[in-house]
């Protein structure tokens, strides 16, 4: 009720990981901790930006004209830089002491004109012991990345992170400045009622998605059809397929040959978190987090979420050509 005190017991992102480092002993040095703090710190900054660049848009800069497109596409540009200077190098990766960080610093831009939610994805690699901090220490299977995660902004900013020990969701509490977590323990439920693809590219599509997704849409009595929710900003429509269940999918197609996602930046972390929140990540054919790249900005086919959703799209992978 309005009566009770507030907690005075936060557990904050910082104090989650610490404690997490802490319960690796010796190992943990307190890198990753850093690490993420710059991320968080990111994370913020960018918050900010976004929610600014959401009000310009509306009101517009005095003595500007033509604020709109202008400054949209310089939040992207700036999400970049922020992250880059804060994880110290260029591009989409980044070595920061022992580790190496692959990013989408704004994920979904193209859906800020219309106030969507939009975010920063981000995949972390321990460099090799051998190694000084190159791009061969990101050509590696998502399966050997220490943590994973994302920052959603939308009506409040989310970071969802895995560090290999389950999935936590913090909420960003603007008066502290401050994560809080807020969802403990994610875990997909093992079967949703939500499928998330899109279906624009319905033509292009190979024949087992167009037969899965005729299965979900016209069942066998008495299953009901699934609901179709697409935002068309992996990071939020995968931030409810964790949530709710369900399967989200960018399958290759004719058109799309190697599928449109990024494996690095937006396929390996989402499956990650997928499989560390109980669910299952997939290309159709093999297991995401398997493949080994051989080009930081390769692309790859998706299918993540409920086991059971995932499970019966790699069924009809397995049964039609
Ligand atoms: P943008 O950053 O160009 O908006 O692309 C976003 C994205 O990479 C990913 O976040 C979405 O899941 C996917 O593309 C949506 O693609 P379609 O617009 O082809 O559905």
């Amino acid at each position: 009720s309005a009566e009770e005190p507030p907690s005075v017991d936060l557990i904050t992102l910082t104090r989650h990981v610490l404690n997490d480092q802490l319960r690796l002993g010796s190992a943990a040095t307190g890198d990753l901790t850093l690490l993420l703090t710059a991320i968080q710190v990111t994370s913020k900054f960018i918050a900010t930006n976004v929610r600014k660049a959401r009000l310009i848009n509306l009101v517009g800069l005095a003595g500007e004209t033509n604020v709109q497109g202008e400054e949209q596409k310089k939040l992207d540009g700036l999400s970049n830089d922020i992250m880059v200077n804060a994880l110290r190098a260029s591009g989409k990766t980044a070595v920061l002491g022992k580790y190496c960080v692959v990013f989408d610093p704004l994920d979904g831009s193209s859906n800020i004109d219309a106030g969507v939610n939009i975010g920063t994805i981000f995949g972390i690699y321990r460099v090799r012991p051998d190694s000084s901090g190159s791009v061969e220490d990101v050509l590696r299977p998502g399966s050997e990345m220490v943590a994973a995660g994302y920052t959603m902004y939308g009506s409040s900013a989310n970071l969802v992170l895995s560090t290999g020990s389950g999935v936590n969701g913090y909420t960003l509490d603007a008066s502290l400045g401050e994560f809080i977590l807020t969802h403990p323990n994610i875990t997909i439920p093992p079967r949703g009622k939500i499928y998330s693809f899109n279906e624009g590219n319905a033509m292009y599509f190979h024949p087992p998605v167009t037969a899965y997704l005729k299965s979900i849409k016209y069942p066998a009595a008495p299953k009901s059809p699934y609901s179709a929710r697409y935002i068309g900003s992996m990071v939020a429509d995968v931030h409810r397929t964790l949530l709710y269940g369900g399967i989200f999918g960018y399958p290759n197609d004719k058109k799309s040959k190697n599928g449109k996602l990024r494996l690095l930046y937006e396929a390996f972390p989402m499956a990650f978190l997928t499989e560390q929140a109980g669910g299952i990540a997939t290309t159709g054919t093999k297991r995401i987090l398997d493949i080994v790249p051989t080009n930081i900005h390769e692309r790859c086919s998706v299918f993540l979420g409920s086991r059971d959703d995932v499970l019966d799209v790699i069924k009809f992978y397995k049964e039609i050509p």
